[in-house]
């Protein structure tokens, strides 16, 4: 906290923004509390305060720890942000609607370029500063291992009760352009190549695949560019039974896939129900998993008693993460 209120100080910063899930909202609002305190505006955005924007501004009785709220998806509501706060006009809501009031979802076309040749990749380097010295000494380049967020699309349809996507990204599926994900993966291709260390490519978007005729043509895109980078994805297991959609994930650089699953288990996922039934949990693993180099599980609501157990039915041995997303 001392060094983030520094940084504030010493670059004369005049507006901070902070984005938080409902996991580490607690430290959000401490951390905004101590950047108020120096009288730097803050505006705070993200799943949890849309859902509780009263909360964020000490609506509901408790103190308030933010400026304004960005409800929603703030692509659009961002640049009328900053310059009311260079007014010194910050309203306490921001929402992401059209002239008449309605909601307005951004498009993802165009989209912008992010500047990944220049921003610092340190934010995203999962290896602790002590383990560096250890894991330099096992190779050439492993001192840095970062993953890099990059979306292709935003939005689910199957608005499973617990998950929050649907909701806030809506139930129809935007797309960026195969052109526009080609090029910002060239672009960390290139900085990788100038650069050591490991670095790989973390598809956010909740199901990669949802849309098998453009993930296919998005990868044969890949292919075609030389633009493969190690990645990872969230992927339903329903669709990865398709053997071209393997194929194609393996030659575009493709070597995690997250699946989001209630239980492999049909007991503890049967003891679930009827709170969801996500696409994700509908199919079991086959032959097609053992294929992909890596498999990583998602329960999305039960992780069951003994993951250890239900692990030794997968061929490769996955590691479990619980988690909410398919
Ligand atoms: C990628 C991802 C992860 C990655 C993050 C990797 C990384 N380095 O980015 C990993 C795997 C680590 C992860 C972990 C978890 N995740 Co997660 N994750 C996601 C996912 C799929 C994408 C996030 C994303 O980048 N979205 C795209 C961007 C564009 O959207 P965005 O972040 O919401 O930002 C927009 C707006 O929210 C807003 N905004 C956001 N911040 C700010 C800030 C300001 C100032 C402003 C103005 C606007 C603004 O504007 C943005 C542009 O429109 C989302 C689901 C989703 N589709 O969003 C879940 C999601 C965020 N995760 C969720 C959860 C629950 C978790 C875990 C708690 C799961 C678990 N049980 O462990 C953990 C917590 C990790 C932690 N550190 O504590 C929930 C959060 C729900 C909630 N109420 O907060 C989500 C929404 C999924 C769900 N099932 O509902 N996650
Ligand atoms: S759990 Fe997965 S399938 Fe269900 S709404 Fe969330 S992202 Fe969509």
């Amino acid at each position: 906290m001392r060094i983030l209120l520094q940084f504030v100080r010493e670059r004369n910063i005049g507006l901070v923004g902070i984005g938080a899930m409902t996991r580490m909202i607690a430290k959000a609002y401490r951390t905004a509390d101590a950047i108020r305190a120096t009288g730097v505006p803050v505006v705070m955005g993200g799943p949890h305060v849309t859902e509780l924007a009263d909360e964020a501004l000490g609506r509901d009785g408790g103190p308030r720890h933010a400026d304004a709220v960005a409800l929603g998806e703030a692509d659009e509501t961002w640049p009328q942000i900053v310059n009311d706060a260079v007014r010194g006009e910050l309203k306490d809501i921001y929402a992401p609607v059209d002239s008449a009031g309605k909601e307005r979802k951004p498009p993802l076309n165009p989209y912008p370029v992010i500047p990944w040749d220049s921003i610092d990749l340190n934010q995203f380097n999962l290896v602790p500063k002590a383990a560096y010295p250890l894991l330099k000494q096992v190779g050439e380049g492993w001192g840095t291992f970062r993953i890099i967020p990059v979306e292709s699309g935003r939005g689910c349809p199957y608005g499973c009760e617990f998950c929050t996507v649907t909701g806030f990204f809506g139930d129809s599926i935007r797309f960026r352009t195969n052109e526009s994900v080609v090029d910002e993966l060239l672009l960390l291709k290139a900085r990788a190549r100038s650069e050591k260390g490991q670095m790989a490519v973390f598809f956010i978007d909740d199901n990669f695949a949802i849309n098998l005729k453009r993930t296919k043509s998005l990868l044969r895109d890949i292919i075609a560019a030389k633009a493969q980078v190690h990645w990872v994805a969230q992927i339903s297991a329903n669709l990865l039974r398709d053997e071209e959609l393997v194929d194609l994930i393996a030659a575009s650089g493709g070597k995690w896939v997250f699946i989001g699953m209630e239980s492999i288990d049909p007991s503890t996922r049967d003891s679930t129900s009827p709170v969801s039934t996500p696409p994700c949990s509908s199919a079991s693993p086959n032959a097609t998993f053992t294929r992909l180099l890596r498999l990583s599980s998602a329960w999305t609501t039960t992780p069951p008693a003994s993951p250890s157990a239900h692990s030794n039915k997968f061929a490769l041995g996955p590691r479990v993460f619980p988690s909410s997303a398919c």
